[in-house]
């Protein structure tokens, strides 16, 4: 495997402006590389995660740069690849929900899964393979259906959603172009990590943001799907850590990030509204099952049965022993610290919220 050019430390991130891009991007620039991010054309704003990175371009040589771009435009990433001549490649877009997945399989192929293909492929194109490496965004969806716990990088793939086998077909083409094209090619197949900037739709931040909505009045009641599923949950921030890491390892290979522990939807609510102070007790069963505030009796969770999926993961927690031996990687927040550091987030906003008059939609 060719060593990189030690002098040129150039990144290009898919997906900058979702959760982990704004992580990454920020540590990126923090160890001195030159960033580019690749952001989809909106009708509106959408790079308030990254916004505090930005510098203008006008001024001079700035080391943080946005492109316009999607996984579903080759011509777009092969020009940019071509342009930007990274040293890295990390490769975090993709439709990212489970549950819209189902809604829209075709989409989150086409982006998840032959996205990944594009960009192997204009790396191919351009004669890169030598100068660029390239990180994979795999995911614990993979596993789905339990065939083993913990589940580690030997453990057979089950998926169980349209992202899921989108995101099986992203990681075998980076394992077909590794082995084919002797390529810096690598998956990082992480476990759920989240932070006071996940989106608003995954259980964790919906959670946090129902819980200090509810605190400042401005919300009444959560709706969930399945409380039962459990998750092994992380802080981003020390992730992104860890696909650095991957890339820097001598060779290229497969790792798992997790932090080894499991917990239900149950339990994170149960957690979030302790952090403000209030207790929530269960009745009821099934589609019925509510919880209420101990202290004033008010129902601040019910189910709705239409967040339940047609496939479900039950059951995920991961062993990050490989990471740890090969990469020195460990996790560094606690479950508890990081629903502390989300439910103070979301109150801060909440509060603003309250301040300007705003209530939900
Ligand atoms: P987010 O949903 O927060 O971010 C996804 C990013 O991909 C956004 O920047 C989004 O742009 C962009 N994107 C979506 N579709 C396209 C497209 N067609 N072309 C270009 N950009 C696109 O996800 P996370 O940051 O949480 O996750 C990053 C990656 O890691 C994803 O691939 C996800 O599947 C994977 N992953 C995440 C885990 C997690 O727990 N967070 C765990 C394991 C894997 P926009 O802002 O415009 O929507
Ligand atoms: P996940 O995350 O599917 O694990 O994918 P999500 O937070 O969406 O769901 C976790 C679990 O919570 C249950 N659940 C609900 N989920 C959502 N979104 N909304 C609800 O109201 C709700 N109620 C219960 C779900 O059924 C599920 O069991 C995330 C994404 O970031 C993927 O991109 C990533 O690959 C995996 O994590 C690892």
């Amino acid at each position: 495997m060719a060593a990189q050019d030690s002098k040129r430390r150039v990144a290009l991130i898919t997906g900058v402006t979702g959760q982990d891009g704004a992580y990454l991007a920020e540590y990126l620039l923090g160890l001195g590389y030159t960033v580019h991010g690749i952001k989809r054309r909106s009708s509106s704003f959408n790079t308030a995660r990254v916004d505090h990175l930005y510098q203008d371009p006008h001024v001079g040589n700035v080391p943080f740069l946005m492109h316009y771009g999607d996984m579903t435009d080759s011509t777009n990433l092969i020009r940019l690849m071509q342009q930007i001549r990274p040293t890295e490649v990390y490769n975090l877009a993709a439709q990212s929900h489970v549950a819209v997945s189902f809604e829209s399989p075709e989409y989150t192929a086409n982006a998840g899964a032959i996205g990944v293909l594009r960009l192997l492929e204009a790396i191919r194109i351009l004669g890169m393979e030598k100068e660029t490496r390239f990180y994979q965004a795999s995911t614990s969806e993979l596993y789905g259906l339990v065939q083993e716990v913990p589940q580690k990088e030997t453990t057979p793939f089950y998926p169980r959603s349209p992202y899921g086998v989108a995101k099986l077909y992203g990681y075998w083409i980076t394992v077909n172009y590794r082995e084919a094209y002797n390529m810096f090619a690598c998956n990082g197949i992480l476990f759920n990590h989240e932070s006071p900037i996940r989106g608003e739709t995954f259980v964790t931040r919906k959670i946090t943001r129902g819980v200090a909505r509810i605190e400042v009045g401005l919300e009444k009641t959560i709706y969930l799907g399945n409380l039962e599923a459990k998750r092994d949950w992380g802080h981003a921030r020390d992730y992104v850590e860890g696909m650095h890491m991957i890339l820097q390892a001598d060779s290229p290979d497969d790792f798992v990030l997790s932090t080894g522990e499991t917990r239900s939807v149950r339990e994170f609510i149960e957690l979030a509204f302790a952090e403000v102070g209030r207790s929530v007790e269960w009745r009821g069963k099934g589609v019925d099952d509510v919880g209420i505030d101990k202290a004033t009796g008010k129902t601040v969770v019910r189910i709705d049965p239409t967040y339940f999926r047609p496939t479900e993961v039950d059951l995920l927690i991961g062993d990050a022993s490989k990471a740890r031996a090969k990469l020195g990687w460990k996790p560094k927040t606690s479950f508890a610290k990081l629903v502390k550091e989300m439910v103070a987030g979301d109150l801060a906003e909440a509060r603003q919220d309250a301040a300007n008059g705003k209530r939900s939609v």
